[in-house]
């Protein structure tokens, strides 16, 4: 069997590594699907993030505005107040990786200059078509997540044939943007983007195919913390929810994810370890 891959990270650089990542996921939302309005203020949120680095996080992925099917969009000067003081205070306390989980340029350069190492554009950089440019002129690294659309439209758009080769043609083709935008090769990662538009038959097959995804050459992100696909299946009690994310995650790894995106970040260590010890090719 393969190794589990992983990532090597410096400011822009996401390329393929024996070790998977954990990305902590750190929403400094009102609304977010299981963790919003947790924090007073930038500090407490900052606090938070040297908690998950404490953790094991390789990656701390801040937020403010919420993806949940239909969630209101949130203003880019209050999208702005919320992101930029928790990234400048994280990049002042610790040298680990920030990515700010953003679809908005302005958002992705403020952060940048605030110190994010990576963007993570749910939409691919479809949403705001100065996306790719801007990572490319700011030197970060970007995640393309495959989205049929806007939160507010998502589920009523998607309609697969092949929902596998569908988000591997629409990451292929968004790759291909990344690269004449300037991005560099190894600044790329890529995400079939479990949950938005996708029923548990679409998230499961994505789940089996993920080799497919894979294939594109790209370090492959999986977030399927805590959500919908979850839930239906465990409940909704936090502690049982972590457990599905493990249980998940630990077969996203064996199909070749390099980066899980938790809620638990301690739950994602365990499992990246053990996953690296039952797929090492290394004899022992
Ligand atoms: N999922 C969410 C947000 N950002 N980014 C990537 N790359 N992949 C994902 O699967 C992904 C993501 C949604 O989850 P969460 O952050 O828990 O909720 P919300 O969007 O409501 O803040």
């Amino acid at each position: 069997m393969p190794a589990a891959r992983g990532l090597r990270h410096r400011r822009g650089v996401l390329a393929l590594d024996e070790r998977a990542a954990v990305m902590g996921v750190l929403n400094v939302t009102p609304d977010s699907f299981s963790d919003g309005g947790r924090f007073a203020d930038a500090d407490e949120a900052v606090e938070a993030a040297l908690a998950m680095v404490a953790e094991g996080a390789d990656i701390v992925d801040v937020g403010g505005e919420s993806t949940r099917p239909g969630a209101a969009p949130v203003p880019l000067e209050e999208e702005l107040r919320r992101v930029v003081p928790v990234v400048r205070g994280i990049r002042a306390a610790s040298e680990v990786v920030v990515s700010v989980d953003t679809s908005k340029a302005a958002v992705a350069r403020a952060a940048a200059e605030a110190g994010a190492d990576i963007v993570n554009d749910v939409s691919a950089g479809t949403f705001d078509p100065a996306m790719l440019d801007a990572c490319a002129a700011a030197g970060v690294g970007v995640v393309l997540m495959h989205t049929p659309g806007r939160p507010d439209a998502m589920d009523r758009l998607a309609r697969y044939e092949d929902v596998v080769e569908e988000v591997r043609a629409f990451l292929g083709g968004r790759v291909e943007a990344a690269l004449r935008a300037g991005i560099a090769a190894d600044g790329i990662a890529v995400d079939p983007g479990f949950g938005f538009g996708k029923d548990p038959a679409a998230n499961y097959a994505l789940l089996r195919g993920l080799d497919r995804i894979g294939s594109l050459g790209r370090p492959v992100l999986v977030g399927v913390s805590r959500k919908r696909m979850i839930r239906a299946v465990v409940g909704t009690e936090v502690h049982a929810l972590d457990h599905g994310t493990t249980a998940i995650g630990a077969l996203a790894l064996a199909g070749g994810a390099s980066i899980l995106r938790v809620h638990d970040v301690a739950a994602g260590r365990a499992c990246v370890a053990m996953c690296a010890a039952a797929l090492s090719t290394t004899p022992r």
